[in-house]
């Protein structure tokens, strides 16, 4: 084990606005927001703001997944939230989600506005609105929200636990790395079991359970996140490797993906989603070559 800090935490925790941490400019111990800004807002009556994180993904996999299911009350438009600018704080955002966290939606379909956070209440208010990837079989429900809730409370332990600290922590401290890693491993043997007798997380249907869990564990499996596969050895969960790359080759995920994606590989952006449309000629391409560059 490598060696323990001395520190010792005083009577009264104080804030330390820098402690040097990636995110610790957007870090605050007080709720609420910091600024005056209206949310935009565009033709369709779903309105997402938010960033292609595993959590934003979720959504975006899920309203393309609806609309290439037919459902075409599913059109949304899709607005870019930059969480390392702060735009978590602005007045309009916290309106819609006042623990300033994407993703956030507004719901303009039946009249009067109707705000969603959370990405699971999200994707629950989605499946019963068009009354789609849920399980066919209504005796399988508790399974479903077993696993949509198991994806909420687990997925905290695999970014803010392990991530961060083998990621983005100023310096390694194997305490942490160990004891997230342990129960990293052992969410992925959870799954990895249960995938192993069953296609899908609840069955045979392709549901919200595998659309909130993909963008997470689907990700560590591929290296896609924190670069840690080697580390976790993601490659000997069989099972959750199979399912994962079954889903990665889903049309509807892959245009998922990249909608508010404003980081990594130039072909996988797209900033903001209007129109389907908007999948051909990506919004970013429209924007002068100076304000991409800003
Ligand atoms: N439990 C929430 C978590 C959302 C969340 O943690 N969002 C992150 C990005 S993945 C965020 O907006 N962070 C900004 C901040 O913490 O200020 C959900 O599932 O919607």
């Amino acid at each position: 084990m490598s060696e323990a800090s001395n520190y010792e935490p005083p009577k009264v925790w104080k804030w330390e606005e820098e402690n040097g941490g990636r995110f610790a400019n957007i870090n605050r111990p007080i709720s609420g927001s910091t600024h005056e800004k209206d949310l935009p807002v565009g033709k369709h009556p779903l309105q997402l703001y938010s960033l292609a994180t595993p959590n934003g993904v979720k959504i975006t996999v899920l309203l393309e997944e609806l609309l290439a299911a037919g459902h075409s009350g599913a059109e949304y438009d899709a607005w870019l939230v930059n969480i390392l600018e702060g735009d978590q704080f602005g007045s309009g955002f916290v309106g819609a989600n006042p623990n300033s966290k994407i993703p956030a939606l507004m719901d303009y379909s039946s009249g009067e506005p109707i705000r969603i956070f959370e990405s699971g209440a999200i994707l629950l208010h989605l499946a019963e609105k068009f009354n789609a990837f849920l399980p066919t079989d209504p005796a399988k429900r508790p399974e479903l929200l077993s696993w949509l809730f198991w994806q909420m409370g687990s997925a905290p332990y695999l970014g803010g636990g392990f991530g961060h600290f083998y990621a983005y922590a100023p310096f390694k401290i194997q305490y942490c790395i160990d004891r997230f890693a342990m129960e990293v491993k052992r969410q992925l043997d959870v799954l990895d079991k249960r995938l192993a007798d069953n296609r899908y997380l609840v069955g045979e249907d392709y549901t919200i359970a595998d659309i909130a869990v993909w963008p997470w564990y689907g990700a560590l499996v591929q290296n896609k996140v924190y670069d840690a596969a080697e580390f976790l050895d993601t490659s000997s969960y069989t099972h959750l490797n199979r399912w994962t790359d079954e889903i990665a080759a889903r049309p509807a995920v892959i245009r998922g993906r990249k909608v508010n994606r404003s980081f990594g590989p130039l072909e996988e952006q797209l900033h903001e989603r209007h129109d389907a449309s908007d999948f051909e000629l990506r919004t970013q391409d429209k924007l002068a070559p100076e304000e991409e560059a800003g």
